[in-house]
């Protein structure tokens, strides 16, 4: 395996990992996946010229890292260790993807270490209380590995100055689909697909999930049979939403995602998974935008949005000072 380094203009590095039969780019620009090929067929969005002005003006965070706080902070407020913060509000009333100033808008530096059967890319940032006006610094490192299996894993490793919340993610869009076309035909499988319903703005506010095995009786579903469903509350959420944005309890933190050529798997040790299917990319004005409803889907593994609001003091996000901070996912494609 061999990695290069490209510098692109407006101060991008792309990180270009080879590995015959797959290729695997990575930005230090929101230390974000730009591309990920097997054989000639492209495996997640990204921009065809690879990291250019696409990825300052894209809102859609195509695979980048995303944090301190991944998904949605209701009204923008929570309340810490008897302390209330007051957050931007960068989508509507709330506050997503950690407000404006989030880890997918900024550079990283970054090592890159040559291993035996494997390449690893170390991220490095520190996210400061002035950044974002969550409590405490946090000194950060987004860690990208390859293999020559085919697997990219990403490790986040952190401290906090003082007590806060971090929930960090990746933002990829997947589609395995050889001509891109929209993702409703892809099946998830694990055993368990427990599905949070959202409120209209986009928040959990119903703690009991639809469990998707019951509906289906199976546990293996095809999203055009979630987003086509006549089951009165996952129809509702569909006609709301438009698709999936919508936060999943999984079985022991893995899942696979499929269609007829390729298997797709996720393993992670954070708590849940949050699957959106590009469901209005016409709101974005621009001619970069070729994308239309369900062109991709997101598997952001991560602690449920909005914890701090719904367990308080229990809530999976938060991070004390000065305790290592440490957490791992795995993607795993192979051709069936
Ligand atoms: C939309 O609601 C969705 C989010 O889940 C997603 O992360 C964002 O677009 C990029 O706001």
């Amino acid at each position: 395996m061999i990695a290069k380094v490209e510098k692109q203009s407006n101060d991008i590095d792309l990180i270009k990992i080879d590995n015959e039969e797959t290729k695997i780019v990575f930005s230090n620009y929101g230390a974000r996946i730009v591309s990920w090929k097997f054989d000639d067929n492209l495996i997640v969005l990204g921009n065809v010229v690879e990291a250019d002005e696409f990825y300052f003006e894209n809102p859609f965070k195509f695979g980048a890292t995303v944090g301190r706080y991944g998904g949605r902070i209701a009204n923008a407020t929570f309340e810490l260790d008897g302390k209330t913060y007051e957050l931007p509000k960068n989508d509507g009333e709330n506050n997503l993807h950690g407000g404006p100033n989030g880890l997918d808008d900024r550079f990283f530096d970054y090592e890159i270490k040559e291993q035996v059967g494997q390449i690893q890319i170390v991220f490095k940032t520190q996210i400061k209380n002035k950044d974002d006006y969550f409590p405490g610094d946090i000194q950060l490192e987004v860690i990208h590995t390859y293999d020559v299996n085919h697997r990219w894993t990403i490790e986040y490793k952190a401290t906090a100055s003082e007590t806060t919340l971090f929930n960090p993610m990746n933002h990829v869009y997947f589609n395995l689909n050889r001509d891109n076309k929209v993702v409703d035909n892809h099946f998830i499988s694990s055993e368990a697909l427990k599905m949070y319903p959202l409120a209209e703005n986009n928040i959990v506010t119903d703690t009991t999930p639809i469990d998707l095995i019951n509906v289906y009786e199976s546990d293996k579903v095809q999203l055009k049979d979630i987003f086509e469903s006549d089951y009165p509350e996952i129809k509702q959420q569909m006609a709301q939403f438009g698709g999936l944005d919508h936060p999943f309890d999984i079985h022991n933190g893995y899942m696979t995602i499929e269609n007829d050529h390729f298997m797709l798997s996720v393993e992670t040790d954070m708590p849940n998974v949050v699957m959106f299917t590009f469901n209005h990319p016409k709101s974005w004005e621009s001619d970069f935008n070729i994308y239309k409803p369900h062109s991709g889907f997101t598997l952001e593994t991560q602690c449920m949005p909005n914890d701090i609001n719904l367990y308080g003091d229990q809530a999976s996000s938060i991070l004390k000072a000065n305790s290592p901070f440490y957490s791992k996912t795995v993607f795993q494609i192979n051709e069936k």
